[in-house]
């Protein structure tokens, strides 16, 4: 028995930060591509665990894909059981009504676990599920699961259900893996919500959340794509697909060594291209969106500012798709002797002293004592003034204070620093 799990598409949506129109960044795309897989490969019965349509656009850009998916699925005779979302809570039961729902079960639609016995090969099958009927639900849907009935009645089973797992306090279902592992009867729990693919417990009952198929933001990294179960001599045997056209990486890139802008350029890119080499094996991608950090320690802080925005830039890639540099953040601490400058006459040293006052928490520091007095004087200010006369006072001014002319103090010291550096 083959199956395919997937939720969170989110049909009328494409992935973020890539410009252009190309096919591939419409999640529809995807979509088509989980079908022609499930045609192609034998697959016995999908799974879809809500979100399958995007609220945004539910109606102008959904329908017309999923139906033809749906449709298609059915003509083979392919099983599809789902449940709705906190996004296609309304639009899924309208768009079901319109398919040859033989082989097609959108299950829990009036606010119920609803269950579906299906027959497989020689296997019968219950299939129960729980939808959205509202964009909001903040009570546990597990609270009104049929246990003790699931548990009596011996049949190979799959719970399906949109539900969030990080806290009680969601309004989208929330629900706790613990009890979830606990119910006795049910052989897989297939999860929708979270976006991230996860396999909570890959023993008995598999509880999985497929996650969204198509990586959509920078903040949806790594492998995206369906999964494809199998189950064999009494075990699950599970496999993610890696079939999102888009991926989305943060890669940090350590310049400690770095001392000039050829160097700089070939580090970085050598990274790149390794990390891109170790994607070639993923089977759909179009497009890789890098996110890069630079880190380390280096007194060079200027000079990766003006390379991070211009050389990383010029990187093409050697791959066969697409890459592109979203964003360069530096995380570099500068290499200084702060306290070289504690007997020095000029800025520098008063700001070396100041840190060091801030720091050991000395209070005679006259230029610390001047700040404190101006933070004082414009706080008082801010507070009286009416526009914020609703907000409570911060807990800690004393210590958020501190933290920031801190802050400030050394930033100021580096910039310093590196003047005389490259000026000299
Ligand atoms: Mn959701």
């Amino acid at each position: 028995m083959r199956i395919i799990v997937t939720g969170d598409i989110h049909i009328g949506k494409r992935s973020s930060a890539i410009e252009g129109d190309a096919l591939f960044l419409s999640t529809k795309y995807t979509w088509e591509q989980i079908v022609d897989y499930a045609l192609n490969n034998a697959v016995d019965l999908v799974v879809l665990t809500g979100d399958i349509v995007d609220r945004e656009n539910r109606f102008f850009e959904a329908v017309s894909p999923l139906r033809k998916g749906l449709q298609r699925l059915a003509d083979h005779h392919v099983v599809v059981a789902m449940v709705a979302g906190n996004h296609d809570y309304d639009v899924l039961p309208e768009i079901v009504k319109t398919v040859d729902r033989s082989h097609i079960f959108l299950l829990g639609t009036k606010g119920d676990w609803e269950e579906q016995v299906v027959t497989i090969g020689d296997r019968k099958i219950r299939l129960i599920g729980w939808s959205f009927t509202h964009p909001d639900q903040t009570e546990d849907p597990l609270k009104t699961f049929p246990a003790e009935k699931i548990r009596q009645e011996e049949l190979f089973t799959l719970g399906i259900l949109h539900g969030d797992t990080q806290g009680q306090a969601s309004r989208y279902a929330p629900i706790n893996s613990a009890v979830l592992k606990e119910t006795q009867g049910v052989d897989a729990w297939l999860l929708g919500h979270i976006h991230k693919p996860e396999v909570i417990s890959a023993a008995h009952p598999l509880i999985l959340y497929p996650g969204s198929p198509h990586a959509l933001s920078p903040k949806e990294t790594g492998i995206h794509g369906p999964y494809l179960l199998e189950w064999k001599d009494g075990e699950w045997q599970i496999q993610q697909l890696s079939f999102s056209p888009v991926r989305y990486e943060s890669l940090s890139i350590d310049i400690s060594d770095v001392t000039h802008k050829e160097h700089f350029r070939q580090k970085t890119f050598r990274e790149l291209d390794q990390f891109a080499q170790e994607l070639k094996d993923t089977e759909r991608l179009e497009y890789l969106v890098y996110d890069v950090e630079l880190r380390g320690e280096s007194n060079y802080l200027r000079e990766f500012h003006q390379w991070g925005a211009d050389e990383i830039q010029m990187y093409g890639g050697s791959q066969p798709f697409q890459t592109k540099i979203r964003k360069v953040s530096l995380q570099i601490n500068p290499i200084i002797q702060i306290e070289s400058f504690y007997d020095d006459p000029s800025y520098m040293g008063v700001l070396a002293r100041a840190i060091r006052a801030l720091e050991s928490g000395e209070e005679d520091n006259h230029f610390v004592n001047e700040l404190k007095k101006e933070w004082d004087e414009r706080f008082e200010a801010l507070w009286h003034s009416t526009i914020y006369q609703p907000l409570s006072a911060p807990v800690d001014q004393e210590e958020k204070m501190r933290t920031t002319l801190l802050k400030e103090c050394k930033r100021l010291f580096t910039e310093l620093y590196n003047l005389r550096i490259y000026e000299s």
